[in-house]
């Protein structure tokens, strides 16, 4: 059997899973975690990430693989990193990321324990892997400080030399990220953190911090941050290998959206994938024999007001099927406002006009009997956007059904554009460009896939909105 048909085999032994994704990627079975390594090399695009082989939950930690051709359909590999006995990532293989080394693709990653950073030479064809023999080519954090963690390499090139971010946090201070210097990728100096935040504000360590041009020189350094569990970026001007940020704000308001990687692509476009957590606990995710997915691929601009764009990567058009809209349909009852809309595995794409409504939104997978419901709701005087799950799954079970939400301020007459992907359990949420909330909701009955439109205390006004089914990528 090729490796192809096994991992589809194992991947039609989960197919039944009405929680499962199918235009998500995940691995064929069991844990995966942040994305790793994007790089496109060669006309490919290439997907590594955290993965467990042995189980659906975190440990012994490998690179899994993947590759597509067209950011949408992906193709499962052998592993391409495990840890080495008796070497410096003898307890795990650690998050990192890929860069075209003058013509050699080369990885970097975090080898435990202790936290230290590797180089790996890979093959042209990006199918072989050497790790260096001189690894670990940074062994440890800047000497005299005292840190929580030191991991998560994030590597660019500028004119006079390669750069490298490592994440970490000063105790007693907050969280940080180191900058150095390498002439040729293997020998690296520590210049100085490129910031480090106040522990009060943005968590105590920062992994899997990434950094690029936004624009003139606007640049934008994104860290995950622990143990908070969200992802912050800061804009700001970074000049002589400074950084000076003007704000910092969420990435996206929910904490299951985490540990994002960017790189740009052969055609200049900065795309970003990001780890979508689970929300249940252990235990079922022992028993679903799979845990986590990649989000869908975004691509990053600059945005208004000095924010960043993020707009889902127009390739997953190709996967729309079975269009359906309205237009210009006003919505003042609580439901029964589309008529016969419906999916599991779906894109909407809709705007709505407040009018006079109190809170508006959308009612996702929705049972036919009404027992279980997700609603989208927009706020109209607090102006925040809300994924209620109190109601998603009719036993809790185990299950954080814990609103999601964050601001998204409206001004006057602005319409709530939504972007809304929903695949099995996972619900992505795209407003107005720069506000992005990810959720999971786990319903039990897997007939629950309605979609309807709401208003309370007013009418709302939906001035179109297109849903589509969409196809599975496998
Ligand atoms: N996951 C990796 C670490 C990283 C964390 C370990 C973030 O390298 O800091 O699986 O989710």
């Amino acid at each position: 059997m090729t490796r192809t048909e096994f991992t589809l085999e194992a991947r039609q032994r989960l197919a039944n899973d009405h929680h499962r994704p199918i235009y998500h990627y995940q691995p064929p079975y069991n844990w995966m975690n942040d994305p790793n390594g994007l790089i496109h090399w060669k006309g490919e695009y290439h997907l590594f990430y955290q993965h467990n082989p042995d189980s659906p939950l975190h440990a012994n930690m490998h690179w899994g693989h993947a590759v597509s051709r067209d950011l949408v359909h992906w193709q499962d590999l052998p592993i391409a990193l495990a840890p080495t006995p008796n070497s410096p990532d003898k307890d795990g293989v650690w998050s990192g990321c890929a860069v075209d080394g003058d013509g050699v693709p080369v990885i970097f990653y975090t080898g435990v324990f202790p936290e230290s950073q590797l180089a790996v030479r890979c093959s042209d064809d990006m199918r072989s892997f050497e790790k260096y023999a001189g690894n670990p080519v940074i062994a440890g954090p800047p000497a005299g400080l005292d840190v929580f963690g030191f991991r998560d390499p994030f590597v660019w090139k500028e004119a006079d030399g390669w750069y490298m971010l490592v994440g970490s946090g000063i105790k007693g201070v907050g969280g940080t990220v180191f900058l150095y210097r390498s002439p040729d990728l293997l020998h690296w100096d520590y210049l100085h953190p490129l910031l480090t935040g106040d522990k009060n504000d943005t968590g105590i360590m920062w992994e899997c911090p990434g950094f690029f041009p936004l624009g003139g020189d606007q640049w934008a350094l994104y860290v995950s941050i622990t143990p908070l569990a969200y992802v912050e970026y800061f804009v700001g001007t970074y000049r002589d290998h400074r950084f000076t940020p003007d704000f910092h704000r969420r990435l996206d308001h929910s904490g299951l959206f985490y540990a994002p990687q960017s790189f740009v692509d052969a055609q200049g476009r900065r795309l970003m994938f990001a780890w979508v957590r689970e929300s249940r606990a252990e235990r079922h995710l022992s028993s679903a024999g799979w845990s986590s997915m990649q989000s869908i691929p975004r691509v990053l601009t600059p945005g208004s007001g000095g924010l960043i764009q993020i707009d889902p990567a127009p390739e997953l058009q190709t996967l729309r099927r079975d269009h359906q809209h309205v237009e210009s349909l006003r919505v003042s009852s609580m439901g029964d406002n589309l008529d016969g809309m419906a999916g599991r595995n779906i894109e909407i794409v809709a705007e709505f006009i407040p009018e006079s409504a109190e809170a508006f939104g959308l009612k996702l997978l929705t049972a036919p009997d009404g027992s279980e419901e997700t609603r989208l709701v927009y706020d109209v005087t607090a102006q925040t956007l809300t994924l209620d799950r109190s109601r998603s799954r009719w036993n809790p079970g185990d299950v954080d059904m814990t609103p999601l939400s964050g601001k998204v301020p409206l001004s006057p007459g602005e319409p709530l554009r939504l972007r809304v992907f929903v695949d099995g359990s996972v619900i992505e949420v795209i407003a107005n460009g720069t506000e992005s909330l990810t959720g999971r909701v786990y319903p039990m009955r897997a007939e629950s896939v309605g979609v309807d439109a709401f208003a309370r205390g007013g009418s709302a006004l939906i001035r179109r909105l297109a849903l589509w089914q969409m196809a599975s990528v496998w």
